[in-house]
């Protein structure tokens, strides 16, 4: 036996499985029979749009490492599937972050793109997400920008693009389709809401310059639906403040501010037991929520947000649902143990169901 044969197996039974959803119950038994008979024959068969979606929710609602599951049913689908070049696939994109923007009243949205050609071929967003700072590496060996993309910064920059250079430089975004060469292109700068960050008490705070973007869309996972990889297949909800706050600006190959932020503050930096990260953590995590309340765009603090994932375990236990999850992701970065997702743990035999978002690249943090 080939491992295309057990590979093939393993998503005939996938899409059995997909088909006996509760949530597809009302579909004729004739679509399941079909979709099945021409995957087993061609190894191929297409989605209706309703399935996409549906899929898609469930991905979400599958997916162990997310926190933000209990808006799974609220998740809104752009079908870019006839996106086959390069530049319609930029603009299905920026479709996507006009709707999911909506002026700081944030909606989750996925766009999805074409599947695989028959020989394999994929049509695959490159960058992490659709809106990433870009990151330069100077003479002297520090970084201007977000060291994460340092790398991508550099591919792009090969093939023609010139950021200004600052630590916030929106990068293209980069895609590769069959039948084209590798192309990046500009986000347009008016789908691209930024919050810039300034702290209820300190004056000083503003001045630090520092913004992040709204709108956090995961663009390199592959979803898989029913025996189908759909590798381009970018999703957004809302940031939790402690993903911009306890780590894009506080981890040290990141932003790296807290010491930044600790001497405005003027703590006591002469040892580590004097808590001088965890104070400056604190305000500047203060700094980040109020920012977005400010600036009405949505954002979720991290009690909140636990408190909600508990209402949606709670749930899924009610309906009969056992509820993948990954404990330590779906705790926060700070404070954990003021949270209640940290004091319990969560029946999850396997976290590997689908339909589900899969990693085949580097995790997106
Ligand atoms: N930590 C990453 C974003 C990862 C996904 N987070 C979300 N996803 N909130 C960062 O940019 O900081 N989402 O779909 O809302």
């Amino acid at each position: 036996r080939t491992s295309t044969t057990e590979d093939l197996d393993r998503r005939l039974r996938e899409c059995t499985e997909f088909f006996a959803q509760p949530e597809l119950a009302h579909l004729p038994a004739e679509r399941h029979t079909a979709a099945l008979d021409e995957f087993a024959l061609t190894g191929r068969y297409a989605h209706t749009t309703e399935e996409l979606l549906v899929g898609a929710k469930l991905a979400w609602r599958n997916h162990a490492r997310c926190v933000g599951r209990n808006h799974w049913r609220t998740l809104k689908l752009i079908d870019a599937r006839n996106a086959v070049t390069a530049a319609a696939l930029a603009e299905a994109c920026w479709e996507h972050l006009r709707v999911a923007t909506n002026g700081g009243a944030l909606q989750s949205v996925i766009t999805i793109g074409p599947r695989p050609l028959p020989d394999g071929r994929e049509f695959r967003i490159l960058s992490p997400q659709l809106i990433r700072y870009a990151g330069y590496r100077n003479e002297d060996g520090s970084i201007t920008g977000d060291p994460w993309h340092v790398a991508l910064t550099e591919q792009v920059t090969k093939m023609g693009w010139k950021g200004e250079g600052t630590r916030f430089d929106v990068l293209p975004l980069l895609i590769s389709v069959p039948n084209e060469p590798l192309q990046w292109f500009e986000v347009p700068e008016d789908l691209v809401l930024e919050v810039p960050l300034e702290h209820p008490n300190y004056k000083w705070f503003a001045k630090l310059g520092l913004k992040w973007h709204a709108v956090p869309a995961v663009s390199n996972m592959d979803l898989e639906i029913g025996g189908l990889t759909y590798p381009c297949a970018p999703f957004n909800g809302w940031y939790v403040s402690t993903e911009v706050g306890a780590r894009n600006f506080s981890d040290e190959d990141r932003y790296d501010m807290l010491p930044t932020i600790a001497k405005k503050l003027r703590l006591d930096m002469s040892s580590d037991r004097t808590l001088w990260k965890d104070r400056a953590l604190v305000e500047l995590n203060r700094a980040v929520i109020h920012s977005y309340r400010e600036a009405g765009v949505i954002m979720v603090d991290h009690h909140t947000v636990a408190k909600q994932f508990l209402d949606f375990v709670g749930r899924e236990e009610k309906a009969g649902r056992t509820c993948p999850t990954d404990w330590s992701w779906i705790n926060p970065p700070m404070s954990a143990a003021l949270t209640p997702t940290f004091h319990r743990l969560y029946d999850a035999p396997d976290l590997d169901v689908r339909p589900n978002f899969v990693s085949r690249t580097q995790a997106s943090g």
